[in-house]
C-alpha cells in the first residue's frame, strides 16, 4: 500500500518534470466583433492552459474593465463588480455580460491577483487584453490600454484570416521590451487537435531589439500571445522568502477561415 503510494508520488514527479506547460491569462468574448445584430457579448476570464484544455482556479481579479477608443479619445469603464463566477475547463473562472453602447474599439483588460506557482517557485501575473470593434469602427486599435506590461498590436487584432501572421510589440512601462520570450498558443476549445510533440503545445518566439515579434496563426480560432518577463520587485512567498513575479503581457486575437460564397 505504502509502496504503491510512493510509486504514485514518483510518477507525479516525473510528469511534472516535463517541459513547463504554458499557462495563459484568457479573456474570450463569445463573438469577436459587435454588430447591430449582436450588440451583447459574454466575456469569459480565466487562467488556463488553452491548447491542452487544462484549467486552473482563478481568484476574482484585481482589476477588470474596458477601454473604449474613439479617435484620439479613450474612456475607461470599470467592470470588476459585474463579474460572476463561472467554470472554464472545470475550474473557477469569471464572466460578464456586456452590451456595447456605441461605436468604437473596445479593449477589455484584466489584472489578475498574483498566482503562486509552487513548481516554478514564483508568482505569476498575466496582464491580459482582447480588442473588440463595435459597429464597424476600427480606428485606434493600436492605442495602449494602459497596462504596465502590454502587447501593442502592429497587425490589426481583428478581422484576420487563419494562416496569416501577427506582429506586435511588447511594451514594459511604455518602453519596448527587447529579447523577451513570447509564448503562443491556440485555444483548442473543442479539443479537436493534438500536438505532434510536447514542444508543439506552446510556440515560442523572441522579441527583437525593438521589442517586436511576428508569429503565424495557421488555424481558425482564438490565438494567445504572452510576452513574459520578471517584474523588478520581488514579493514575499508562502515560505516567507522573497520570490520573483513573472509578469505576462497577454493579447488574444481571433483568426477566421474564408467563408464560402454560397
Ligand atoms: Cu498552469
Amino acid at each position: 500500500m505504502q509502496l504503491r503510494r510512493l510509486v504514485g508520488a514518483l510518477a507525479l514527479v516525473l510528469v511534472t518534470a516535463a517541459p513547463a506547460l504554458a499557462h495563459f491569462g484568457m479573456i474570450i468574448p463569445d463573438a469577436p466583433v459587435a454588430t447591430a445584430a449582436k450588440r451583447a457579448t459574454t466575456v469569459t476570464l480565466s487562467f488556463s492552459h488553452p491548447f491542452e484544455g487544462h484549467g486552473m482556479n482563478m481568484e476574482r481579479p484585481e482589476a477588470f474593465g474596458v477601454v473604449r477608443v474613439d479617435g484620439d479619445k479613450t474612456e475607461r469603464t470599470d467592470l470588476l463588480s459585474s463579474l460572476k463566477e463561472t467554470k472554464v475547463m472545470g475550474k473557477a473562472a469569471w464572466k460578464t455580460d456586456f452590451t456595447f453602447p456605441k461605436p468604437g474599439v473596445y479593449m477589455f483588460t484584466m489584472e489578475p491577483k498574483l498566482y503562486w506557482e509552487p513548481e516554478e517557485d514564483c508568482y505569476i501575473q498575466h496582464l491580459t487584453k482582447v480588442v473588440v470593434p463595435a459597429f464597424g469602427n476600427e480606428d485606434g486599435w493600436d492605442t495602449p490600454a494602459g497596462l504596465k506590461f502590454e502587447i501593442i498590436p502592429l497587425t490589426r487584432p481583428f478581422g484576420n484570416y487563419a494562416g496569416g501572421v501577427f506582429t506586435g510589440v511588447a511594451m514594459l512601462d511604455g518602453k519596448p521590451a527587447p529579447g523577451v520570450d513570447v509564448e503562443v498558443e491556440y485555444y483548442n476549445a473543442q479539443g479537436k487537435y493534438a500536438a505532434p510533440t510536447e514542444f508543439h503545445v506552446t510556440q515560442v518566439v523572441k522579441t527583437d531589439a525593438n521589442g517586436v515579434f511576428t508569429v503565424a496563426c495557421p488555424l481558425a480560432g482564438w490565438w494567445g500571445f504572452a510576452a513574459l518577463t520578471t517584474a523588478p520587485e520581488q514579493v514575499k512567498g508562502p515560505d516567507g522568502n522573497l520570490k520573483d513575479v513573472e509578469i505576462g503581457a497577454v493579447l488574444w486575437a481571433r483568426f477566421d477561415a474564408f467563408k464560402s460564397a454560397k
